[in-house]
């Protein structure tokens, strides 16, 4: 039977970031044919970019219920818009022909970080899950990450053979932000002991950007399971790490070996 690989459509990737609720429909085709492409299982994560950062940012709802702002439209609307934008993946993987099936995390998922409680729903074809605003016990809600998601799905579902972070504008994790890389900063193999300066746009992102996949993917490389970031963009690049063939990117270890 094909193993199982627990793949990332980062935010920034699938979305347009800077521009509210604004799919990049090209990629998102492009990735849904790479998952056509393999017999490898698939379940499908993907991040919520200009779906849920903006808004969640503006009305604070990672921090939970604050008293003074008016949080209750802007949780159903972040869940309305990652809705939405979930159905287009949906149906982009559908069109290819891919037996698919979605679960919004609000419906299923307690609490945010790497110990949220709800158990993992998967589909015996391909599953898709995204990041989402969830109820949280303490908090009342709050935003769950894709990031933890990955960690969650690669470490506790069966016969997972790796997990691969595709993200958008860069081949990997980078020594300097992108804008300042030249060919050279690309990290091959990344280990939490390594420094590097990655752009968190803090002022866009209520998430962890980069820094949060890097340590939930070195979480996930401690149990023995392959990491890898990559870019996105490049539809070779996505099918070659599915299929766990070498590949430009970053390649993520725990350190601990
Ligand atoms: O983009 C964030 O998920 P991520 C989810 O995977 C929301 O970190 C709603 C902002």
């Amino acid at each position: 039977m094909a193993g199982t690989v627990v793949i990332k459509w980062g935010g920034g990737l699938i979305t347009h970031k800077d521009q509210l609720c604004t799919v990049n429909l090209e990629i998102i085709r492009s990735l849904a044919e790479v998952c056509s492409k393999t017999s490898k299982k698939l379940v499908i994560v993907h991040g919520a970019g200009s779906f849920g950062h903006l808004k969640a940012k503006k009305y604070r709802l990672a921090e939970g219920r604050i008293s003074g702002i008016d949080q209750d439209s802007a949780v159903i609307d972040v869940r309305n818009d990652m809705l939405e934008l979930n159905s287009v993946v949906v149906k982009e993987l559908r069109s290819f022909g891919l037996d698919v099936q979605s679960y919004s995390p609000h419906q299923w998922a307690n609490g945010t970080g790497a110990d949220f409680t709800g158990e993992l729903p998967l589909h015996h074809g391909v599953t898709v899950v995204y990041g989402d605003v969830v109820d949280d016990d303490t908090k009342e809600f709050g935003i769950l990450s894709g990031d933890d998601l990955m960690l969650r799905y690669s470490i506790e579902i069966p016969n997972v053979e790796r997990a691969v972070f595709a993200i958008g504008g860069v081949d990997g994790i980078l020594r300097v932000p992108p804008s300042k890389a030249g060919p050279d900063d690309l990290i091959e193999v990344w280990t939490p002991n390594m420094e590097f300066e990655g752009e968190h746009a803090a002022d866009i992102d209520v998430t962890g950007g980069i820094g949060l996949k890097a340590t939930r993917g070195a979480m996930i490389a401690a149990t023995g399971i392959e990491v890898v970031l990559i870019n996105g963009e490049i539809p070779e690049r996505v099918l070659d790490a599915i299929e766990g063939k070498s590949v430009i990117g970053t390649r993520i270890e725990s350190g601990n070996c």
